[in-house]
């Protein structure tokens, strides 16, 4: 059975969209990771930790990263950010579910702004003020790195199925809009490239700062390896 079989439903599903979602809009090739990441297996206090990697670019994207993590049989998680080439003032979509035996604990998506303002684009902007309403019994409250996401960061703790569905519903909504976006966006100057890579780099940084996540890796596979997986894998800059 493939590792996103036996992974929580919702994190299935959600897998399952964005895949969905990038093969509906984008071309996609293979992104060339190093080999030794693909698939990945630890020891995490005598559990198991397995990882899944699953990698393509597509322009105007260089790197549109999906992960699939289980620890043992009580931790799932599902990780995923699309980078856009530095040529294209483009937010950086990023979603991450953590979840136990309890159901899922943390449901997180954004589309973060890069540019110096920290803000999003007019058209972004626009089009997520009109998105309708929605809200969450138990919303959660972002730690301090995570100042580099937008107003329209959702993170909640899902309280039902329907709490789910909503979720996956409007972060799909986020995602679809995105990839049409991405599609129309003009390259910037070349005088604005700078701008753009710092941006990027930033949330890598902030990104990178996330202890929770990269304790886990650290117990599974050491400080030195886990700092070189969240630095070339999960948020490397170019
Ligand atoms: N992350 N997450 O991706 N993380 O990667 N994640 C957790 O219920 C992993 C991203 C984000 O409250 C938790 O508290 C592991 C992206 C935020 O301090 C665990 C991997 C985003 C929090 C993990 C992984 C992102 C968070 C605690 C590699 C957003 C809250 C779960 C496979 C776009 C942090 C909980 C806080 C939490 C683990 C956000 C265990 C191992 C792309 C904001």
């Amino acid at each position: 059975m493939s590792l996103r079989q036996q992974q929580h439903p919702l994190i299935q599903e959600w897998a399952n969209r964005i895949e969905a979602i990038w093969t509906q809009y984008l071309v996609l090739s293979d992104y060339p990771l190093p080999s030794e990441f693909g698939h990945v297996e630890g020891r995490l206090e005598g559990e198991f930790l397995v990882i899944e990697n699953v990698c393509y670019q597509a322009p105007p994207f260089r790197k549109l990263h999906l992960e699939l993590a289980k620890v043992g049989t009580g931790l799932d998680i599902l990780h995923c950010v699309m980078f856009p080439d530095p040529q294209y003032d483009l937010p950086l979509f990023g979603t991450d579910l953590v979840g136990g035996r309890g159901g899922i604990s943390a449901a997180i998506a954004d589309l973060s702004p890069v540019t110096a303002e920290g803000k999003l684009s007019p058209a972004y902007h626009d089009h997520l003020s009109g998105l309708s309403k929605v809200q969450f019994a138990e919303p959660r409250q972002l730690p301090a790195w995570g100042n580099i996401f937008s107003e329209f960061c959702l993170f909640i703790r899902p309280q039902t199925p329907q709490e789910e569905a909503q979720f996956l519903d409007r972060v799909s909504a986020y995602l679809s809009w995105h990839c049409q976006q991405a599609l129309t966006t003009q390259p910037v100057p070349e005088s604005e490239m700078d701008g753009v890579l710092g941006g990027q780099r930033r949330y890598c940084q902030q990104q990178q700062q996330n202890d929770k996540t990269r304790r886990i890796l650290e117990k599974a596979f050491g400080t030195h390896w886990a700092e070189r997986y969240m630095t070339t894998v999960l948020f490397d800059c170019p």
